[in-house]
Order: structure tokens, then C-alpha cells, then sequence
């Protein structure tokens, strides 16, 4: 018995690690283990014997399961120690930071553009992106047969509205102003701002895009208005001291009467966009005195009020004012593009944590 004491009291004392530690439990007290063995040996004893090393087995059993739990919390304990010497926490490095967002350049300039008319009077008015033909055509004295219903340019749903028409995706932001007529009447001044959907794709278009549309209906509203006010937006927008020189030249839409194209001038000098100077011009929007049916239409009557409107599409002129050649590039969510264009911070962390710069 004192063999096996000091058997595997040496051996306990030498293992290697925790496995072999198990290893050993298994091979002196586990069920086929040696003490086990020897324990089933009292049998065949006489009883003077047995009564002699039944209790040193057990004592001698005791002894070897009080090592193995010793060495086993001694082991624990210098896993512990080897952690907390080779495993620590600066605390007093800087934080990672949060990514932070950052404005997209159409909804800066959406906000540009809305500040600067809301300075001259203008409220802004929002409408539905699924409309009705009605609000998007026949209001606007866009007849059925004209090539803007046609499926080769507009989004039509497979939703119908009450009089059984198709619901259509709005083309422009036109409906709002004839829905800001309905619920507010005249005197009106408005500025609808939006997405609007037309079927195309290329450099310079996308199915889904933006634009401006404004409207001012009173009893004594002229051509001239209209002229101040589009000369006041480019000098605010275009951020030309002087002011911009306008060019309003003779054009057609169904929904005003007369109509205008208005252009900026400009020059191109070395490849770049200059507003304001050279002998350029660049179209930047249509306009025009709203048509009599159009008011009718919007529950105005047009015996009493005349009013003057326009459209612009906000992609385009972000495009001019930040020198943008694709206008894709603005719904692809790269954030190296508008890194580039200074649309987003350089300094902010990455997605995956650390510091990109
Ligand atoms: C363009 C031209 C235009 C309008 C939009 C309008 C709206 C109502 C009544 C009359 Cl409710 N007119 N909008 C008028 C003239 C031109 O847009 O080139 N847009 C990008």
C-alpha cells in the first residue's frame, strides 16, 4: 500500500497537464482503476485481515482523490496567473469612435434650394410617389394620346385607383402642386420638392430621380415675378455675387402658357463649369404661366387668379454645382465617391472599427 501511496502521489505530482492529470484519476480510483481493484480484493479476506485494510484502502483512497483535487486547483490557478500576466486592458487608450452619418449630397441640396425659396415666401408641400392619372396627367392638361402616358416612359402599378385606372408613379411633382391648389387654394405659394420615376438609364438618367417644381398663384402674378424670382434663386444657389444672367428662351408645355426654357450663363474654359460669365448658356429649367385648364383643374378659378410655375431636377443641378460627370454615381452608396466630392467626413472610422484615412 505505501508502494502505490508513493506511486502515484509522485505521479500526481509530475503531470503534465490536466488530461494526463484525468488519465491518472481514471487509472488509480476510476471503477477498474488499481485502488478499486485492490478494494474488491477484501472479499477474499479473513475478517482480521479485512478489518485491518479495509480502512487503510479507504484512507490511502482519500489521500489519492485529496492530491488529484489539489493539483487540479493548482493547475487552475496558474492558467488564472498566466492569463492575468500575458492578457491586460489599456484603459487608457482613446475610443474607436462611431461611424458617423453624413447628409446625402441630393438631400443637401433639396435643402438648399427649399431654404432659399422658403426665404422668398414659399411653404413646402409633399404628395404620394404612387399616384393617380388623374393628378399626374389629366390635371395637368396632358391629354391621352400624349407620348409622356405612354408604358414606354411612364411606371404604371398593377393597382387601380377608384375609377378603375391604373395607379401610376408620378413622372413629376406637378400632382402636389395640384393637390396644394385643392387643399389650399389661392393666394398659394409652393415649393414641391421629390422623387419622381421615368423609365431610362444612362449617364444622365436614372429611373428614379429628383426635382423641384414651384408654383405662385395670386390676382396679379406675371411673367416678371417669375423672372425675379428664378434671377434671386440662381444668385443664392449658384452663389454668384453679381447675380446670374437669365436666358429665358420661348418653349411648350402642356400644363402653362406661354412656356420658357430658362438657361444660365456660362463658360467652359479648360473643361470647366464656370456660372455666371463667358458666352454659354446651360439650360436649368423650364417655366411658364400656369394654363387656365391646369387652375380649373386645381379648383382656381382662372377668371380671377393667374400664377406662374417651374421645374428643375435637383440631380442635374447638383451635378453643375459640384462638377459631377454620372449621375448614377449619386445612388450607388460608395462611400469613397462622396469622400471624393467632401459629401463625407475623411476621418471617420470604417465599418470595421479602426481608423480610415
Ligand atoms: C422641366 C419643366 C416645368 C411646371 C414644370 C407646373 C406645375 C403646375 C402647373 C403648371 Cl401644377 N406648371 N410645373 C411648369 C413648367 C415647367 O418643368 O423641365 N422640369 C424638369
Amino acid at each position: 500500500m505505501d508502494d502505490l501511496r508513493e506511486k502515484y502521489l509522485t505521479l500526481i505530482k509530475d503531470v503534465a497537464d490536466e488530461a494526463a492529470l484525468e488519465d491518472l484519476r481514471v487509472q488509480a480510483v476510476g471503477k477498474k482503476g488499481e485502488i478499486s481493484l485492490k478494494m474488491r480484493e477484501l472479499g477474499k479476506m479473513t475478517p482480521e485481515e479485512r478489518q485491518v485494510a479495509g480502512p487503510a484502502l479507504n484512507a490511502l483512497k482519500n489521500e489519492i482523490n485529496s492530491a488529484l483535487a489539489a493539483r487540479k486547483a493548482a493547475m487552475a490557478d496558474a492558467a488564472l496567473e498566466e492569463r492575468l500576466a500575458t492578457e491586460w486592458l489599456d484603459v487608457t487608450l482613446p475610443s474607436r469612435g462611431r461611424p458617423a452619418g453624413s447628409i446625402h449630397p441630393i438631400s443637401q441640396v433639396t435643402e438648399e434650394i427649399t431654404a432659399i425659396f422658403a426665404d422668398m415666401g414659399f411653404s413646402v408641400a409633399e404628395g404620394p410617389r404612387v399616384e393617380t392619372d388623374w393628378y399626374v396627367f389629366d390635371a395637368l392638361n396632358i391629354p391621352g394620346h400624349h407620348p409622356a402616358r405612354a408604358e414606354m416612359d411612364t411606371f404604371y402599378m398593377k393597382t387601380k385607383d377608384e375609377a378603375g385606372n391604373p395607379h401610376v408613379l408620378r413622372t413629376h411633382t406637378s400632382p402636389v402642386q395640384i393637390r396644394s391648389m385643392e387643399k389650399m387654394g389661392a393666394p398659394l405659394r409652393v415649393i414641391c420638392p421629390g422623387g419622381v420615376y421615368r423609365a431610362d438609364y444612362d449617364q444622365t438618367h436614372t429611373p428614379m430621380f429628383h426635382q423641384v417644381e414651384g408654383l405662385a398663384i395670386d390676382t396679379d402674378i406675371s411673367m416678371a415675378n417669375l423672372k425675379w424670382v428664378l434671377e434671386e434663386f440662381c444668385r443664392a444657389f449658384f452663389e454668384v455675387e453679381g447675380g446670374v444672367e437669365l436666358r429665358f428662351r420661348a418653349s411648350h408645355f402642356p400644363f402653362t402658357e406661354p412656356s420658357a426654357e430658362v438657361d444660365i450663363r456660362c463658360s467652359w474654359e479648360g473643361g470647366t463649369l464656370k456660372i455666371g460669365e463667358g458666352d454659354d448658356w446651360l439650360e436649368i429649367l423650364g417655366s411658364g404661366m400656369v394654363h387656365p385648364k391646369v387652375l380649373q383643374a386645381g379648383g382656381i378659378d382662372p377668371a380671377v387668379y393667374q400664377g406662374f410655375a417651374f421645374g428643375m431636377g435637383i440631380d442635374r443641378i447638383a451635378m453643375l454645382k459640384y462638377g459631377i460627370p454620372d449621375l448614377r454615381a449619386f445612388f450607388d452608396s460608395d462611400l469613397r465617391w462622396l469622400r471624393h466630392y467632401g459629401f463625407a467626413s475623411l476621418d471617420q472610422p470604417n465599418l470595421h472599427g479602426g481608423l480610415s484615412r
